[in-house]
Parts: C-alpha cells; structure tokens; sequence
C-alpha cells in the first residue's frame, strides 16, 4: 500500500508561469489535435483532384431517374483552381431528372436546422429553356422528400452563375441514409453545367465553411489549451502536393484542394483562416506547422532550393501574426475580416523530420534562422529527436511523437524525469495506446491493434500523463493523437473522438484527455514517488484551495492507497470522478456510452485511504490549506 505523503516545498513548480517572465515551466495542457474536423456534407463537392471521364470522378454522386452525368474537363472552367465540371444531359423525357450527392456516408437531416446550398451553373450552349432546379433533402432508400427548395435557371445563362437557397426539411430523417438532391423538369434534351456544390448546415458560432456543432462541441468540452495544425503528417508526400496555406485561404471557388498524405482529397474548405478562427472561438492557441522542405515520401530539398520555401513560411506566420500594413499576407487576413493577429506562440517546423535525418540539420539551420530574424517572439519547435542529429541553433523545444501498447505507456511514466533542466522543453504531440501486441504494432486488429481506444489503453496513457504532469517544468504541451476519425471510412485507427453523418462518438482515451485537462491545477506538488514498472501512478496538483489528486491504475487489480496530507486544514469530504470499465470496453458507435466518468463524494482528510478499481483513472478533488 504506498504512503503518499504531499508538501509544498520552495522549489514547487509554478505551472503556467507567464512567458513574458521567461519561466519554463509551464501546464500540460489539455488535448489538441491533428485532424479534420470538417462539416462539410458533401462528398467530392467540387471534383477536386479527380480526372475527368472516369468513374471514380464521380465519387459520391449517381443519376436521378434517366439523367446522364459525367465529370468533364472543363474548356471554360468555373476558376483555374476548380477545372473540372459535372455535366447533366436530360433525355428526350419528362419528369424531374437530375443527379444526387449522398454525403459523407449519409446527411443528417434535422427539421430544426435550415441548410444553406449553393452551386455553379452554366449552359455550354446558350438554350431558350428557362425553369427550376429542384435542390432536396430526400430518404436513400424511398426517396421521400424531407425539404425542398427550387432555384430559376435560364438556357441564356452561358457563363458561370453561382445560385444558392435554403432548406427547411419538415420532418427530421429516422437515420442518416439521405441524399441531396437536384432536379429540373421540362429540360427534354438540354445539356447543363455545374460546378463546385454546397450545404452547409447550421455551424458552430455560426461560421461561415464552420465546423459541425457537434463535433465541435465534444472537442471544446475537453476545455483544450492549444489545436495543432495544418495536422501533423498532412503537410506533404511530395513537395508538388505540399499543404500551401494560401491555396486554403480567400473564396472556397479559388481554391484548388490537394491530395492529402493520407490518401484522399482534402476540399481545404477547411483553410488555415477557418482553422484559426476555430481555435479563437474555443480560446485555445495553435501550434502551427510550416513545410520545412522534406516530404514524408523520402525527397529532401537541397539547401539552395530552400529560399522560396521559407519565404511561404514566413506568408503563412504573417497571416497568422503578422502586421497588417508591413505585410501582404497579414493585409490579406485583414481583408478576410481578422485585422487583429491570432494567437499563435509557437510554430513547428515541419512534421517528423526525424525521418529525413540528416538534411534537418541544414533545413533546421536555415530555417530556425530565417523565421526567427523575422518573428524573435516566436518559439520554434524541431521534429527531429534529440538522439540525433545535432542541431545548431539547440532547439529549445522538441517534437515527441509515440505510439504504444498500454504496457509501454505505464512503464514509461518516468520517460520524462531523468531529462536535464537545461532549457530544451518538450511537446508530446503525439501519443497513443494502439495495440495490445508490441511485436506488431501497427498490424491489424487480430494482431491486437485497436479499432477504437480501450479502457486497458486509456488508463495506460493516464498513467503516462501523471508523469507528464509531474514533468511539465519541461514538458510544455500535449495532445493524444489523432483527433477524429470517421467511423465509416478512416485511414487510421484507433481515434480520440469518432463520427459518422449522424453523431459523435468520445472514446475512453477522450474522457482521461478531458479529466486531465480539466483539473490541471496551477502547481505541482511533490509526493511519494510511484514505483517504476507499476501500473499504478498517481500526480497531485493545486488549484487555489483545492488539491487534486489522479490515480492512473493501469492494472487488473483494484488497488488500495493511504493519503497524507500536510496541510492544517482538509475537508472531510470531496469528489471522485472516476473513469472505470472492463480491459477491453470501447465507445465505439455500436457501444456510444459504454465507459463514462461518474462523479461521487468520497472521504477525505488528513489520512484518507483510496481503492483505485481495477483500470482505472481517478480525479479526487479535496479543499486543503
Ligand atoms: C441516393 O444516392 C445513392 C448514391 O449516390 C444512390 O445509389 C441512391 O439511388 C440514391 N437514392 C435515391 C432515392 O435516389
Ligand atoms: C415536406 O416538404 C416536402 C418538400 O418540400 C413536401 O413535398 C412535403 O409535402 C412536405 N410534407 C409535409 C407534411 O408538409
Ligand atoms: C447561411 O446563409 C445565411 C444567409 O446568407 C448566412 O447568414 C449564414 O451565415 C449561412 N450559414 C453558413 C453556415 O454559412
Ligand atoms: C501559393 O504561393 C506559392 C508561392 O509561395 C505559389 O507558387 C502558388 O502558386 C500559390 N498557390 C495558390 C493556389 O495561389
Ligand atoms: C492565447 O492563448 C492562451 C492559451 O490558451 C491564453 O491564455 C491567452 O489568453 C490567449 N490570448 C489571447 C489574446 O486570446
Ligand atoms: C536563410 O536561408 C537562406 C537560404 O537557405 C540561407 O542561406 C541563410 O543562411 C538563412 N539565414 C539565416 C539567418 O539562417
Ligand atoms: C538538454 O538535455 C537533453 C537530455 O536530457 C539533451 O538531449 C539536450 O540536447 C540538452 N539541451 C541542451 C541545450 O544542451
Ligand atoms: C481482451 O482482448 C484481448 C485481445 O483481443 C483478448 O485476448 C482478451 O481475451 C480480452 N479480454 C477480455 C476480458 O475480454
Ligand atoms: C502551447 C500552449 O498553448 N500552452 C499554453 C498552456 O496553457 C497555459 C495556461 O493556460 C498557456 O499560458 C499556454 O500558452
């Protein structure tokens, strides 16, 4: 039974100490992320990166009744970013024909939400037709329409026309099996154009190309501290498909979208405005990424090549910080309505360059100099490991990236103890429980790799997180990683928060993330060592008069425990939030609420004693002075 005893001693480390100050030592922040939470509906909206005449072009559209449709080159493209159209040739018939989107595996179809669609149109050949589109929200299966509206088109109409109208459905659908849909009447023979679609629901803060509400919801509910963006390994494959801030930034009809590195189009209807404007509207800062001249696909750049990148670099900076009338880029922004900077501290150049080695040294070199002439406020954090190379300047903070069994996360809870106070602090800036097999890591799930994070993986990475709290003089941030995933279709598993169409689904992993992030405490208080190897560790913190103390039982086993407290007065009572369930228990969208933190009144005081169920996270909050 470990004896914990608590005291504040004069070398207590001062959490969220001010930077003005020069403290290093600052919280571990809650979750952050790298991922897309897009609120996009529509599937392929814009034909984005797709080629032409073929199948896959029409990924996520099929024809209403006998209309024909294609995607084709366009010779007079709706902008040079969007090449591509979608065509409808009517037959000879009568009847509403047209075509159909279904969504991102489904749309929700909400009698209290009103949706905003828009599109591009054009007649390639000029037409006596004049009519109505018939934009609906209507059943995949039966078709049944649960709202509609209609927009006048005109034959005349022979340059691109961008029309828009708003859905009110009157009755919600019973699940998310529906399709948008557009439809003309008496349109016998005639050929129309369309280009990049939209519908939007009602958004979070009422953004405009905003997030989903819901998601956006459970991810401000972990009260997080900083967002990571563009989103870790989406910075490139290959320095042509490199994520380039100014092509997701400014009208969505100018902006190109890309191939992402994990192997589907990015719209980047989610631009590096929205992401920003994302992070004000939570309170949270963004840790923000530049391209930094390696690709994940293996190609380096040749340090004479590296000029015109780091000139984007510093754009991208400028638009998030810089000051409008001494640049175009921060003009730009000013333009997109946020004359003010955003609060950005800290940029990250690049995205696990420990990969590229070698030329990180010139690369790091080069840029770390260049950025910090023009930004000396800044603070710049390298990808590379500190095993090597050696960079000069000495980075000041690091990058740490790990992916684990739950084993590994409770035995390394003192990863970060033996590190010198020397000033190199530290961002564990991706971190998760993936596999119960440690000899097959990122096998598939019959090789014990998850699907969806589990209590055992949870409560490992709890334990881990203790040891983050107790080193957060030199580890300055952290976040689980990756942040979404959409259950339907995902290049990834396990994920913090999943979707699908219809709702979000917080995973174990999201509730330790949000019971960490919401009792963070202002100062670290030294206790008892736990023992290394356990799976039993524990952190205590001060909030003003409140002590708060974690228990991360990683184990199969309950586990008792004795408080002692130095202070001269402690309540008798206070609260225990308690994350507990089965080694193998999920949220998964099968079982959406399976493992949840319950709140109780536990006995407290000078001495009290503890059982931590079996896998377990315990957040014990006492009043103490
Ligand atoms: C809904 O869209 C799907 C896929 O695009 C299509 O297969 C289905 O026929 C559509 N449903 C209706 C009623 O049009
Ligand atoms: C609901 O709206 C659809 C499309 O506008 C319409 O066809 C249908 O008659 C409406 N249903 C009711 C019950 O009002
Ligand atoms: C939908 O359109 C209305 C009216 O134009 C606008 O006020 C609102 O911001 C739009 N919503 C979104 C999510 O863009
Ligand atoms: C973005 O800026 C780069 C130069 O930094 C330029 O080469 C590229 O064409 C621009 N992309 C877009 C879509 O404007
Ligand atoms: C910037 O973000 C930090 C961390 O969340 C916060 O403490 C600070 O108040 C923010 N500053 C502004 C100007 O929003
Ligand atoms: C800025 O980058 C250029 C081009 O790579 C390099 O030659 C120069 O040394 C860098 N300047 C600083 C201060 O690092
Ligand atoms: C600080 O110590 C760590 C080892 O704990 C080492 O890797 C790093 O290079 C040191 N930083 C400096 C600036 O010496
Ligand atoms: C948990 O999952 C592992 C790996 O799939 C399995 O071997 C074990 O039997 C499961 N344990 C329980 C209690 O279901
Ligand atoms: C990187 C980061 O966002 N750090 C923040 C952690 O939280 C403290 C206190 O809220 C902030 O001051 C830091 O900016």
């Amino acid at each position: 039974m470990p004896q914990i005893s608590t005291f504040t001693i004069a070398s207590t480390l001062a959490l969220c100490a001010s930077y003005a100050l020069g403290a290093t030592t600052v919280v571990v922040n809650g979750t952050a992320s790298h991922a897309i939470p897009s609120t996009l509906f529509l599937q392929n909206r814009a034909f984005q990166k797709v080629t032409a005449g073929t199948d896959a072009a029409l990924s996520g559209w099929a024809p209403v009744n006998s209309g024909s449709i294609k995607v084709v080159a366009d010779s007079n493209p709706v902008s040079s970013a969007l090449p591509n159209s979608l065509q409808l040739t009517v037959p000879d018939a009568t009847g509403a024909v047209g075509f159909g989107n279904s969504g991102y595996f489904g749309i929700k179809v909400d009698s209290s939400w009103t949706y905003n669609a828009s599109f591009y149109y054009k007649f390639p050949t000029a037409s006596s037709f004049t009519g109505n589109v018939v934009v609906a929200l209507s059943s995949a299966a039966d078709g049944t329409v649960f709202g509609s509206a209609t927009i006048p088109i005109s034959g005349a109409q022979t340059t691109w026309k961008q029309v828009s109208a708003t859905l009110k459905p009157n009755s919600s659908a019973t699940d998310t099996a529906n399709n948008f849909t557009l439809t003309v009447e008496g349109a016998s023979g005639e050929t129309i154009s369309f280009a990049l679609f939209s519908l939007f629901p009602p958004t979070y803060k009422g953004r405009t190309n905003g997030m989903r509400i819901d998601i956006a919801e459970t991810l401000a509910s972990m009260k997080p501290a900083f967002f990571r963006l563009p989103g870790g390994n989406n910075l490139g494959q290959t320095t042509a498909t490199r994520w380039q801030w100014n092509a997701t930034v400014g009208p969505l009809v100018d902006r190109p979208g890309r191939v992402g590195d994990w192997g589907y189009v990015n719209t980047d209807g989610l631009g590096l405005y929205e992401y920003l404007e994302w992070c004000e509207d939570v309170g949270m800062e963004a840790i923000m990424a530049v391209w930094a001249g390696y690709s994940l696909g293996g190609t380096s750049l040749a340090e004479n090549e590296l000029g015109p990148y780091i000139q984007q670099a510093i754009d991208q900076i400028n638009f998030a910080v810089g000051d409008s009338s001494k640049s175009d880029a921060a003009a730009l922004r000013a333009s997109l309505g946020h004359p003010d900077p955003f609060n950005v501290t800290y940029i990250e150049i690049g995205n696990e360059d420990f990969f590229a080695s070698d030329s990180y040294v010139y690369r790091w070199r080069d840029f770390e100099g260049n950025l910090t002439a023009a930004f000396p406020n800044l603070r710049f954090i390298a990808t590379s490991y500190t095993s090597g190379p050696v960079l000069s300047p000495s980075p000041k903070q690091y990058d740490v990236h790990v992916y684990q069994t739950p084993e590994w996360f409770f035995d390394n809870a003192f990863y970060y103890d033996s590190f010198q106070r020397n000033g190199t602090t530290y961002f564990e800036g991706e971190y998760a429980a993936i596999s119960t097999n440690s000899g097959d890591l990122y096998g598939t799930p019959a090789d014990g790799r998850l699907l969806f994070p589990t209590v055992q993986g949870s409560t490992g990475e709890a334990a881990f997180m203790t040891g983050l709290e107790r080193n957060s003089d030199i580890v300055f941030a952290a976040s689980y990683a990756p942040l979404l995933g959409h259950v339907v279709s995902s290049q990834w598993t396990p994920n913090l928060v999943n979707f699908d169409a219809g709702a979000v689904y917080p995973s174990t992993s999201f509730y330790v993330q949000q019971l960490f992030s919401a009792n963070k405490g202002d100062e670290y208080l030294p206790s008892t060592l736990p023992t290394s190897g356990s799976s039993l560790h524990w952190s205590v913190v001060r909030a003003g008069q409140q002590i708060i103390i974690k228990v991360a039982n990683a184990g199969a086993d309950a586990s008792d425990l004795t408080f002692q407290l130095p202070f001269s007065t402690v309540a008798s009572s206070g609260m225990a939030q308690v994350l507990t369930g089965s080694v193998n228990a999920t949220n998964s969208n099968v079982t959406p609420n399976a493992v949840t933190p319950k709140t109780s009144t536990v006995s407290t005081g000078k001495n009290f004693d503890y059982t931590a169920p079996a896998y377990s996270l315990s957040v014990l909050t006492l009043d103490a002075q």
